[in-house]
């Protein structure tokens, strides 16, 4: 039965190749996903070693001269999702959409760079990884230079979208000053592909919306944007995955001798780890987002909230709390980690990122698990999405109560996460 879901899992991606890229899903995202793709490399990378490289090649393809990376390259336009390019109106070649995404890349980079080594094929991946390296780079000084103004080592979001988590409880105080009056009218297409009750509300989507009007009429001038949006974010995911990928691009660095840009990433490094601290919310005893314009911690547990051992961030005292709501939230529900704390009274199982269990993410809890000692809940996370998979199929997402498939099917980073951990 493994084999048969592994060759699944290899169908998939190769379904959803559209030639040098991936779409996330053929119906209901038609377009290259910006940490989609990253996760995807890592998948393509248990069987088509230069395919999976490529993936993360033409996402880079797309990057701005600025450093900044788009959440979506539409290589082709499609009318099966909205907002298009037109919507966007960033004007670029290829076509993108204006905000950015979780920067995970360079830590699936690192694993792409790390698997070639020890298949020996080192010196016929060295040029590539020499190629992307400065342009991830580029990418982590813009996230410093426009996302971290009071210099925390953290990342500001400006979008629900750019966290990946779009309608995560997260943002419903701080999206509240985001004036949706002159949204005017559009139809959504994801409704149309997919139940409403596993999509986000009317309310969230004007907001979006209003967000890409903010920003198209500032001209999708970053550092103009950063310092007026209405919404302004430090989320905990984007954050803690950061700090992770500049270790990953440090041990690259060093790889190939980049000794200056190495000590870059020290001090980048170290000026997180000095700072993030600042997401701690000591009266809920939980990592979570901050409101950059209130200060107001959300208190909210989600999985991002357990990605502090894959950032790193060792702290007896909040790790002991986090293993203690990992305990709590696994005698609540039968798979690990929804996505929202099932004892908070928004919890909805089915609800995109109120409730549902995302592979990828679950990779990474269970990565920092691993690596920083916490065996048990290591091993549980990765056979609950393991089992998850393979009972119900790739889907999108999966409800942790019964674990219904949530969203599309077919989907490109379960199927990737599948591989990763269990074909490699
Ligand atoms: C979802 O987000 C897109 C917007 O970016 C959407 O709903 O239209 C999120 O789950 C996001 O994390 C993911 O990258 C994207 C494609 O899978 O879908």
């Amino acid at each position: 039965m493994t084999d048969d879901l592994n060759e699944a899992a290899r169908a998939i991606l190769r379904a959803n190749d559209r030639g040098g890229y991936t779409v996330p899903n053929g119906r209901v995202y038609p377009f290259q996903w910006n940490w989609d793709s990253a996760f995807v490399a890592m998948g393509f990378d248990t069987f088509d070693r230069d395919r999976a490289w490529a993936e993360i090649e033409s996402l880079f393809s797309a990057q701005w001269e600025d450093g900044f990376v788009p959440h979506i390259v539409f290589w082709k336009d499609d009318p099966g999702y909205f907002p298009g390019p037109a919507v966007w109106g960033t004007d670029r070649t290829p076509m993108t959409s204006g905000i950015t995404q979780p920067p995970v890349a360079a830590t699936m980079l690192r694993q792409l760079w790390d698997s070639a080594v020890a298949a020996g094929e080192a010196d016929t991946y060295r040029s590539r990884a020499a190629a992307l390296f400065p342009k991830l780079l580029e990418w982590h000084r813009w996230f410093a230079r426009n996302r971290d103004p009071e210099g925390r080592g953290i990342v500001v979001a400006l979008h629900p979208w750019e966290t990946g988590r779009d309608n995560s409880p997260e943002w419903d105080a701080p999206g509240e000053p985001i004036d949706i009056t002159n949204v005017g009218d559009y139809v959504r297409r994801d409704t149309g592909h997919l139940d409403a009750k596993m999509r986000p509300t009317k309310l969230e989507y004007d907001r979006y919306l209003a967000l890409v009007q903010y920003g198209r009429a500032q001209g999708w001038d970053h550092a103009r944007i950063a310092a007026t949006n209405p919404f302004r974010v430090a989320d905990v995911g984007m954050s803690m995955m950061l700090l992770r990928a500049n270790r990953d691009l440090l041990a690259l660095a060093e790889a190939l001798g980049r000794g200056a840009d190495a000590e870059e990433l020290r001090g980048l490094i170290a000026r997180a780890e000095a700072g993030i601290g600042w997401l701690w919310d000591e009266a809920k005893g939980t990592w979570c987002s901050r409101d950059l314009l209130t200060g107001r911690h959300s208190g909210f547990v989600t999985s991002a909230s357990f990605l502090s051992f894959y950032a790193g961030v060792s702290d007896p005292a909040k790790d002991a709390a986090m293993l203690a709501h990992l305990e709590r939230i696994a005698g609540r529900v039968a798979h690990l980690m929804p996505s929202l704390d099932p004892d908070d009274p928004g919890f909805q199982m089915i609800r995109y990122w109120r409730g549902p269990v995302w592979a990828v993410v679950n990779w990474m809890i269970g990565t920092g698990l691993a690596e920083a000692g916490h065996a048990g809940s290591a091993a549980k996370v990765r056979q609950d999405t393991l089992d998850l998979i393979a009972r119900n199929g790739f889907y999108e997402a999966f409800s942790p109560i019964d674990g219904t498939g949530s969203g599309g099917d077919d989907f490109s980073w379960t199927a990737a996460i599948w591989l990763a951990w269990n074909a490699r």
